[in-house]
């Protein structure tokens, strides 16, 4: 037994392996919502990060980074097929969002998924200290929670679910459910994107395990278990502050010069997913156009998509039908030099991001279904002036979070097409309105806020324990 404190365990860590020309190896830290929200936490309590490096074969020794212990949990090439590209994101995630692409289960990958949840879980087990708290994230880590329970009675353990959780029906589809929803239970608390995902998770207590869940809580061999929404965001006051450069502001006129000053800017900013909707937002932008609704070059669309999963079959799919559409647009509709849609399959630093963002004059975020989404957080955030405006799919949980957003069903192509229409022609005195409730709301409602309201919900108090240096109080 180890003396972490205070343990994160998740599929990644929070570092990107660089190679140089020489063939050393170094760090660099990967941006996210995530290590923001959670390393001044790991800071204070010595904490652990356990995760995979990214890379197959053996894993690196533990390091430090920025007083984070960092403790890489090794994949091989076989793993990396079956138990993240396999049953985590070709039967995972398709199933958790609504089944909006059909969901692929092999018994191979179930073999991994099981093997290397183990791994994770004896890693935790050995690294914890008496009485430790530990986080677990996401749908590549939902039996370790029982598994570690199993080792580590004295634990207090939390998992986190990024993506969706689905409706009962859905979930039963799923082999080795039972064993799935069993993993979830080993924790005090189970933490969801949007109570509908909480209520979800009790049903299916009471469904397949006959348990008889009351408000939040179910109870399982005589120990409470609390399932619950704590809707994640942004580190509002970072991205703010990036918005507000000079910096950002230059760069955001200089795209709108090179584009050849529009009236109106769509950009939509997403991995290259296929629960994203970027294909239903192209046909709604080609059809507008068809319309005459919409005209190139008075109006153009920026589209962001992050490479992303591109050896999982859905994904190489998704990418050829979507560069099939934006070419189609742009033979049709585009003009010598003028594009109608602007297509980058690249990733950006947080400066020319925001420079994007604060470019457009509509934000298309239009996902079938996602957990939250925080690229409507982040552009809502870099709107300095409250200037833009965002149209948002009902079904992202940041519709939950953004109420005066211009809320769209994509599913449904004439309110798609209307929303876009609506908020490019909105007054500037509505759009501001609707920013600046946003904004206030984002201030208030960040990504701290999120990681302290889960942890105090673990039982972790706030004035002391996590929130300051020195250890945690014991579990019992
Ligand atoms: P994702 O599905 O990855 O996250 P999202 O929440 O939008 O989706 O986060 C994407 C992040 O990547 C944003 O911070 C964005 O700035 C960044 N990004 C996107 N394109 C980029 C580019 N081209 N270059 C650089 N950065 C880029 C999952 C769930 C979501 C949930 C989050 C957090 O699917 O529903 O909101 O986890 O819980």
């Amino acid at each position: 037994m180890s003396n972490a404190q205070f343990i994160v365990v998740a599929n990644r860590l929070p570092v990107d392996a660089v190679v140089d020309a020489e063939g050393n190896r170094t760090w660099r830290r990967s941006p996210g919502g995530l290590v923001t929200a959670l390393e001044p936490v790991l800071q204070a309590n010595r904490g652990t990060w356990i995760g995979w490096a990214g890379t197959a074969g053996a894993a690196p020794e533990p390091f430090e980074s920025d007083g984070v212990t960092l403790l890489p949990v090794e994949l091989s090439e076989n793993e990396i097929f079956r138990y993240y590209e396999g049953f985590s994101n070709a039967s995972l995630w398709p199933l958790y969002h609504d089944a909006v692409e059909p969901r692929v289960f092999r018994r191979s990958w179930w073999k991994s998924y099981y093997e290397v949840n183990e791994r994770f879980a004896e890693v935790c087990a050995r690294e914890a200290a008496p009485g430790a708290v530990v986080w677990i994230q996401d749908y590549q880590l939902q039996l370790v929670p029982g598994m570690l329970r199993e080792r580590r009675p004295d634990l207090r353990i939390g998992f986190f679910l990024h993506i969706p959780f689905p409706p009962v029906e859905l979930f039963m589809q799923l082999p080795h459910r039972m064993e799935i929803l069993k993993g979830l239970l080993g924790a005090d608390l189970v933490g969801f994107q949007r109570p509908l995902a909480a209520q979800n998770f009790l049903a299916l207590t009471r469904h397949l395990l006959g348990y008889r869940p009351r408000g939040h809580y179910v109870t399982v061999d005589d120990r409470l278990v609390r399932a619950d929404a704590f809707p994640i965001s942004i580190d509002t006051a970072a991205n703010e502050e990036v918005a507000g450069t000079e910096r950002v502001r230059q760069r955001a006129k200089e795209i709108r010069a090179e584009l050849g000053e529009p009236e109106t800017i769509f950009l939509g900013v997403d991995r290259l997913d296929y629960t994203k909707g970027i294909e239903v937002r192209l046909k709604a932008f080609r059809e507008l156009l068809e319309d005459g609704r919409l005209e190139v070059p008075k109006a153009v669309m920026i589209q962001v998509a992050t490479p992303s999963r591109e050896r999982v079959d859905q994904y190489v799919a998704l990418r050829e039908r979507v560069e099939r559409e934006v070419g189609r647009i742009n033979g049709e509709y585009g003009q010598v030099g003028l594009p109608a849609v602007h297509y980058l399959h690249q990733s950006f630093d947080r400066y020319e991001l925001a420079a994007l963002y604060q470019a457009a004059d509509v934000m298309a975020v239009t996902p079938l279904r996602d957990g939250m989404n925080l690229v409507a957080k982040e552009y809502v955030a870099s709107q300095a002036d409250n200037r833009g405006a965002l149209v948002l799919s009902e079904f992202a949980g940041a519709a939950g979070d953004l109420r005066q957003a211009f809320l769209v069903n994509p599913h449904d192509l004439t309110d798609l097409k209307d929303g876009f229409v609506t908020a490019a022609t909105a007054s500037a005195d509505d759009k501001m309105k609707r920013m600046r409730a946003m904004r206030r709301y984002l201030r208030k409602h960040d990504v701290s806020r999120w990681a302290r309201s889960f942890l105090t919900a673990l039982g972790v108090p706030e004035r002391s324990a996590a929130y300051n240096p020195g250890s945690l109080p014991s579990a019992d």
